[in-house]
């Protein structure tokens, strides 16, 4: 019996022995082919993949401090001082839709707590005001010409709020979230809701626990659509800088724990470049104003952003993997005032004259290993996408012309629905005299666009250097614009 058990212990610790090893086999083969498929990391819903697709769109900000020539108004001001006599929201869906914005943003209250709509939360709105005899709403009539021009609408509700009696109190967060319910069931759809991270004192001198727990909650079951802008997200992050520039790299991921909105956002330069590894999908999003100031102010009328800055803020924003958000405010009248527009116009005229068509074609592209879909990376679809391997450092992608050609930009994607995948890339040119130049890039993301002095060109090859995961390209394209549109 004795023997008989020692024996059965035995047996026992050589199959327990066996498990061992059998274990470790596989944690050894699962670590190989950790190593050899690296995971992307974190993907885009549905609904930042639609709005990475808008790229450009405008933001207005207007208000009461439209009229007192405030950046930041107190929240004392009279309801009277809001008096657009000629508002008209079509003249700016009109102009928006010709420059090329796929969207308006617009600033249903600021810091100053004035409401653009006629809230049931406040007393301090366009229902108070002598504008329309109290009957205007300027979120209905913006919503409704968003609507006829085919752009889509997008909301600012600052959390800060220098007039309303209840800031600084729980019942405030109450307020901010009837506010939230308010817009979306009588204006909506929205494509994007803005949080801002300013958070100041109120009238009666306290500050405000924002419980954005609660208001991200609400934003969910009420406007799923909807992507969330602020600091950290939970869907587009703020760029860190209100000059519309994004970094280089700029990874779409970002580490947000431990971090809040505000304060205690993570430095400018992390949201300027995001998290390499981070572990959520949060993309920038570059707001800058068309004008020095957010609001309008006469004296900048001379101070407006030609089309070429705003040509160079849109490779700066969408080349670098962000999404362009250009401030056009209206004026007293309500109206975009016509510097603005003439310049808005022209940079939609330097996007046509730059982007019209590609010099690549499908017949062009060679690669050096073998791909079937070729095509996928001229047809326009940035969901369609070739992959370079698993032994992508050995590969390339070729563009051969049939003859020399000019150009001094080129255009590169990534199938961002599979994730951001390419850290490093290079772009070897073979000039027309048969002399190199290089240009090397890091990060890709939705677009990627390069730009360089001009340069007579037989081909040219994209080398990816390092990526997260095997590296998937989906659209490749090559301009020459004017020269002096190059980033210096
Ligand atoms: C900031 C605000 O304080 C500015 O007034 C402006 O609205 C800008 C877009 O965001 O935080």
């Amino acid at each position: 019996m004795i023997v008989h058990l020692v024996n059965g212990q035995n047996s026992n610790a050589m199959l327990a022995k066996k498990i061992l090893i059998f274990i470790c086999i596989c944690c050894a083969v699962i670590i190989v082919s950790a190593q050899s498929v690296k995971s992307p990391g974190p993907l885009p819903s549905q609904r930042q993949l639609r709005w990475q697709d808008m790229e450009f769109y405008l933001f207005a900000h207007f208000g009461p401090n439209t009229f007192t020539d405030l950046e930041w108004g107190k929240g004392t001001e009279h309801e009277e001082v809001f008096n657009p006599t000629q508002l008209n929201c079509r003249q700016w869906c009109r102009i928006a839709k010709a420059a090329g914005a796929k969207g308006i943003i617009i600033t249903a209250k600021h810091h100053d707590g004035f409401c653009l709509w006629p809230s049931k939360y406040s007393t301090h709105t366009v229902r108070e005001s002598k504008w329309r005899n109290g009957k205007g709403d300027v979120l209905k009539e913006l919503a409704a010409a968003c609507r006829e021009y085919g752009l889509a609408f997008g909301v600012y509700l600052s959390p800060w709020d220098r007039n309303h009696p209840k800031y600084g109190t729980p019942e405030y967060n109450d307020v901010y979230v009837n506010m939230m319910k308010e817009i979306v069931q009588q204006y909506g759809p929205l494509f994007e809701f803005w949080w801002d991270g300013a958070n100041g004192e109120g009238p009666n001198g306290k500050k405000q626990v924002y419980d954005f727990h609660r208001f991200e909650k609400t934003m969910r079951v009420i406007a799923p659509n909807t992507v969330v802008f602020s600091d950290i997200g939970p869907d587009i992050r703020w760029v860190g800088n209100e000059n519309g520039i994004a970094g280089d790299p700029d990874w779409s991921f970002l580490d947000t724990a431990g971090f809040s909105r505000g304060a205690g956002a993570p430095p400018n330069d992390t949201l300027n470049h995001g998290n390499i590894n981070g572990k959520n999908w949060i993309p920038a999003e570059c707001d800058v104003s068309i004008r020095p100031g957010w609001f309008y102010h006469q004296s900048e009328d001379s101070k407006v952003k030609t089309p070429e800055q705003l040509f160079e803020l849109y490779l700066k924003s969408v080349g670098r993997n962000g999404s362009f958000l250009l401030n056009v405010p209206p004026n007293r009248n309500g109206l975009f005032s016509p510097e603005d527009s003439a310049s808005l116009i022209g940079f939609r005229n330097l996007m046509d004259e730059s982007f019209k068509t590609s010099l690549v074609h499908a017949g062009m592209i060679k690669t050096g290993h073998a791909v079937k879909n070729l095509s996928a990376i001229t047809d326009h679809d940035s969901r369609t996408f070739i992959s370079l391997g698993n032994d992508y450092k050995k590969n390339y992608i070729e563009i051969k012309f049939s003859r020399p050609i000019g150009i001094n930009c080129i255009v590169l994607q990534e199938p961002i629905q599979m994730g951001q995948r390419v850290i490093n890339f290079s772009i070897d040119i073979l000039n027309e005299d048969n002399t190199h130049f290089e240009q090397k890039g890091k990060t890709i993301g939705h677009k990627r666009i390069l730009t360089f002095p001009t340069k007579i060109v037989r081909s040219f090859r994209i080398y990816i250097q390092d990526a997260k995961a095997t590296p998937l390209i989906s659209e490749i394209a090559a301009y020459l614009i004017s020269e002096n549109l190059v980033e210096r």
